[in-house]
């Protein structure tokens, strides 16, 4: 454990924690009858420590984030060195600063050439509240004023602001903010392990698509605005689509004249072997959404990319845009981003990725021995690996996310962090993974996945 670390008194920590913190996606009482949360305080590479000394290898990267691994000194370099200089400054009133408008070029210079123009957001929630803004207000310039309806998928996830959380297919979600915002609708999720049933994976990719098309004809073509998809499903359970998915979904969107927006907030900067979900998976979105990778974590930002097309009549026709955040384009955000797509491409990072790829997958497809693990999947560095009751029948244990759960917990205890979507284990680790610290990863993975199987054993149908 470092010096660092020593010095913190856990116990009041985690007192001042349970007595004043309110969390994010968490149900207090069973997290303060469980003694409250594990304090993190340092990282290095792939690798945690809690306050306590436990040292942990994050196959989550945080929260999909950490592309480039933790502990890189030139970021926070960048970061102290631009509060120096210009602490803040905002981007409104015909004003820049240095690094957002070097970020924006950066970030053009790294998509296909149509994508010029960047709008900068504080995380990926703002970024798809920014597209559903800006496609409203495009379609009215356009002429097409009823094109105000969305469709997304179930299980989707966008973000938790209230247009986000709509966009989103998470029905605990909706639920508990009200009905739906009416314009939002929701169609099949490309997730054959639960969906397929007898056909092929590319048979049913293409079921998937036609349920896009249904709901096109159901909303008539003429008022649907979007269609926004991640590219591979991340918090919906690393849902990767099967191959006939994408390009029949853009066959479909453009046959309607239907905005194809792809959410890059997991699958951007590399995540899935390119620098893009999109390109893995041969489509080519109008807009583009993207946060997390885009700085690594190491700040908050998140961005819009709009096609040239899209830009050059909204700028000709659309006025003052009403739209934008105080911390939009942050210099210091945006002065550490610019940094971070440096690494990524000094490092080669997505070429790495790409080419690790098939180890992870091989690594993953070891566990598909073990008596619990019904399916392995993944692409580049995003995985998942789906607990069954009944391997041959593709079941699930009763009470969906309840084993996943117990396995999540046993992975904490191991020295492992992997994260339950229901019963989907997903991992989403920092690009910078080495081939031994991969090995670790699914030899920790194994002892809980031998110890949730210890747990449920009874339950196996
Ligand atoms: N789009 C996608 C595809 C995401 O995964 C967002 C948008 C929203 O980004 P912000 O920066 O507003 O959080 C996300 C975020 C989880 C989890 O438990 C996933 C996300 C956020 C929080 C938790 O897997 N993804």
């Amino acid at each position: 454990m470092t010096a660092h670390a020593k010095n913190i008194d856990v116990a009041e920590v985690v007192a001042h924690d349970i007595a004043h913190h309110f969390h994010p996606f968490t149900d207090h009482k069973t997290f303060h009858a469980e003694g409250g949360p594990r304090v993190m305080t340092q990282a290095d590479g792939v690798w945690i420590w809690d306050a306590k000394g436990n040292k942990l290898l994050d196959g989550m990267a945080g929260l999909w984030c950490v592309n480039v691994g933790y502990g890189r000194k030139e970021l926070a370099e960048v970061a102290y060195r631009q509060m120096l200089d210009l602490p803040y400054y905002n981007t409104f009133f015909k004003t820049t600063t240095v690094p957002a408008t070097e970020l924006a070029a950066k970030i053009s210079s790294v998509m296909p050439k149509r994508f010029k123009q960047i709008f900068f957001t504080n995380s990926g929630s703002e970024a798809n509240d920014t597209v559903v803004r800006f496609v409203r207000h495009y379609w009215k310039l356009k002429g097409k004023p009823y094109r105000q309806h969305f469709i997304a998928r179930r299980r989707g996830y966008h973000g938790s602001t209230m247009v986000a959380a709509n966009l989103g297919g998470m029905q605990g979600m909706h639920e508990q903010v009200g009905t739906e915002f009416p314009g939002f609708h929701h169609v099949q999720q490309p997730y054959w392990y639960d969906f397929g049933g007898d056909k092929t994976p590319e048979d049913f990719g293409l079921d998937a698509a036609a349920d896009l098309e249904k709901k096109i004809l159901e909303v008539g073509p003429e008022n649907v605005a979007a269609f926004v998809g991640e590219p591979i499903q991340g918090a919906g359970g690393v849902l990767i689509p099967p191959s006939t998915y994408w390009p029949e979904v853009q066959r479909i969107c453009r046959k309607y004249g239907v905005l194809i927006v792809s959410d890059e907030v997991i699958c951007g900067f590399g995540r899935t072997g390119n620098w893009w979900g999109f390109e893995t998976f041969g489509f080519e979105p109008d807009i583009v959404p993207m946060a997390k990778g885009l700085s690594s974590g190491y700040q908050p930002i998140g961005a819009v990319a709009f096609a040239d097309h899209l830009v050059k009549d909204f700028f000709a026709l659309g006025g003052e845009f009403y739209h934008g955040m105080t911390y939009a384009g942050h210099p210091v955000a945006c002065a550490v981003a610019l940094k971070n797509i440096e690494i990524i491409e000094s490092e080669s990072l997505v070429k790495k990725t790409r080419e690790i790829g098939p180890y992870f997958a091989k690594a993953l497809a070891s566990l598909r021995d073990h008596p619990i693990v019904g399916e392995t999947r993944s692409v580049g560095l995003i995985g998942a690996i789906e607990l069954s009751s009944n391997k041959a029948k593709r079941s699930r244990f009763k009470d969906p996310g309840r084993v996943g759960t117990i396995c999540r917990d046993h992975c904490f205890k191991n020295g492992l962090i992997m994260r339950a979507c229901w019963d989907s284990m997903v991992l989403s680790p920092p690009l910078v993974i080495s081939t031994k610290e991969i090995d670790e990863l699914v030899r920790l993975a194994r002892l809980a996945l031998d110890a949730t199987y210890a747990d449920v054993k009874a339950e196996m149908a």
